[in-house]
């Protein structure tokens, strides 16, 4: 500071042209350290996640550089739909806020799946699902969430149509958001889109950005505990399976002591998905997408270096299943749990459809290894936060002995095994999550 002080001073006086060569020079140095500091997000990225076998505990700054705008809020139409499609559209009303300047109004979700008869939406407070607190501080500078009670006036409330049809193009959506974010636009307090659930917005933002709005969703202590007991309990089981099978084995083996992993298998044969699939195969010209009950069990079955006896649990919509036989025809050695034969099913019936497969969210999510449907949502988000935490805790994704593998069974893989599945972070959108792939590797 004080050569810059002195330069200014000597330039003032008209100093001698070694003394301004010296100055240039500083001038330059200070010139690019600033532009360095605006230009080069903060390292090492977006927080620190560390995940202990069981647990993992989200550990952010708070720090993403500019603020939020506190006196500018948006709203946006009911969320609806499954539970993921419900957190992508989430989080793209929550980048629509980022991109205007805005704070998000906290938007209602939907705990019900029936969308066409708006009656039956059954609207549910995102702080019924999700920590509200905990939300605004894990993404604290990046997004924020606001409650209608933050508002001086709710009356001075613009509209805001969102474009449809094939003329309304990703150009032409960003074009509209970035008009409604200057000019007179800017002095509205309340800026409301009205149209279509968010899930069906163009996409401006990158999967890294989507990362970051996932990694702020925490569930309520309520929901979260639930899900730790269904975890206990399949690891109990396995315990039992564990003890059993020690007492024929010889003794002192040291294998015998590492607890049972446990296998989740997002088991996509429900009837809502039966028929959308069927329509994406004809649309996709594949067979990749609706993989049947005996090829999910044969894919899951060999997979490379799964050591038996093995838990599998079976994450499904139980209430969506035209038969319930997904216990029968597992190859020996596999072990086959459902809620019912976990008995958890009563944790489960006490909530919603979205409660419900948020608890199984959960339970996959922290599974040693996670098998799912690459076109699903549900599948997909999962194996984007486990590609996370693999990436978090610095190993290499692509390796063959990974911690926390996730395999996607539509997809041949190696000897007739599920294809290994890892998320693309570098995407530029998150199209091909939200619609499924069948690009999944490393
Ligand atoms: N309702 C309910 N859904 C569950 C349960 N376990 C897993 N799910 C899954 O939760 C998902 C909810 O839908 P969504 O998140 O939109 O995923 P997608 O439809 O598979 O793309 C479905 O994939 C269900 O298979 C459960 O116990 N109850
Ligand atoms: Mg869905």
């Amino acid at each position: 500071m004080k050569v810059l002080f002195n330069c200014k001073l000597s330039q003032l006086m008209g100093g001698g042209t070694v003394k301004s060569l010296t100055c240039k020079f500083v001038f330059l140095l200070v010139a690019l350290l600033i532009l360095r500091a605006l230009l080069v997000p903060p390292s090492p990225g977006f927080g620190g996640v560390e995940w202990s076998n069981f647990v993992y505990i989200r550990n952010h700054s708070p720090s993403f550089g500019v603020g939020v705008r506190q006196d500018k809020f948006l709203e946006v139409p009911q969320i609806v739909w499954g539970l993921n499609n419900q957190k992508i559209a989430f989080a793209r009303a929550c980048h629509t806020a980022r991109t205007m300047n805005r704070i998000l109004l906290m938007p209602s979700l939907s705990a019900s799946l029936f969308y066409k008869e708006i009656d039956l939406l059954q609207p549910i407070s995102f702080d019924r699902v999700f920590q509200y607190d905990k939300f605004n501080a894990l993404c604290s500078g990046f997004v924020q969430l606001g409650r209608y009670s933050d508002l001086s006036n709710q009356t001075r409330v613009l509209e805001m149509q969102k474009g449809s049809g094939r003329k309304w193009t990703v150009e032409r959506d960003l074009d509209q958001l970035r008009d409604y974010s200057k000019g007179e636009f800017e002095d509205h307090e309340v800026i409301r889109i009205v149209g279509k659930n968010p899930f069906l917005w163009h996409d401006h933002w990158p999967v890294k950005d989507y990362a970051k709005v996932f990694e702020c969703l925490v569930l309520i202590d309520e929901i979260g505990r639930e899900a730790d007991r269904v975890v206990s309990r399949i690891r109990a089981v396995g315990r039992e399976t564990q003890s059993n099978s020690e007492s024929v084995e010889l003794e002192n083996d040291s294998s015998s002591f590492q607890p049972l992993p446990y296998v989740a298998v997002h088991m996509r044969v429900e009837i809502d998905w039966m028929i959308h699939c069927k329509k994406l195969e004809q649309r996709l010209n594949t067979n990749q997408i609706c993989s049947s009950k005996k090829e999910i069990m044969e894919r899951v079955a060999n997979i490379k270096g799964l050591k038996t006896p093995s838990v599998v649990y079976l994450a499904v919509a139980d209430k969506l299943l035209q038969n319930s036989s997904v216990l029968e025809g597992w190859e020996e050695g596999f072990l086959p749990y459902e809620k019912k034969k976990l008995g958890v099913d009563g944790i489960y019936k006490k909530y919603p459809y979205l409660i419900q497969s948020a608890i199984d969210y959960e339970v996959c999510l922290r599974a040693d290894i996670f098998v799912g449907n690459s076109f699903s949502t549900f599948s997909s988000l999962i194996v984007l936060e486990r590609t996370q935490k693999i990436i978090t805790m610095g190993v290499n994704m692509c390796g063959k002995d990974v911690t926390w593998p996730s395999y996607a069974y539509n997809i041949q893989g190696e000897s007739n095994g599920p294809m290994r599945w890892v998320t693309n972070m570098s995407h530029s959108t998150l199209q091909e999550i939200s619609y499924g792939t069948n690009h999944i590797s490393c």
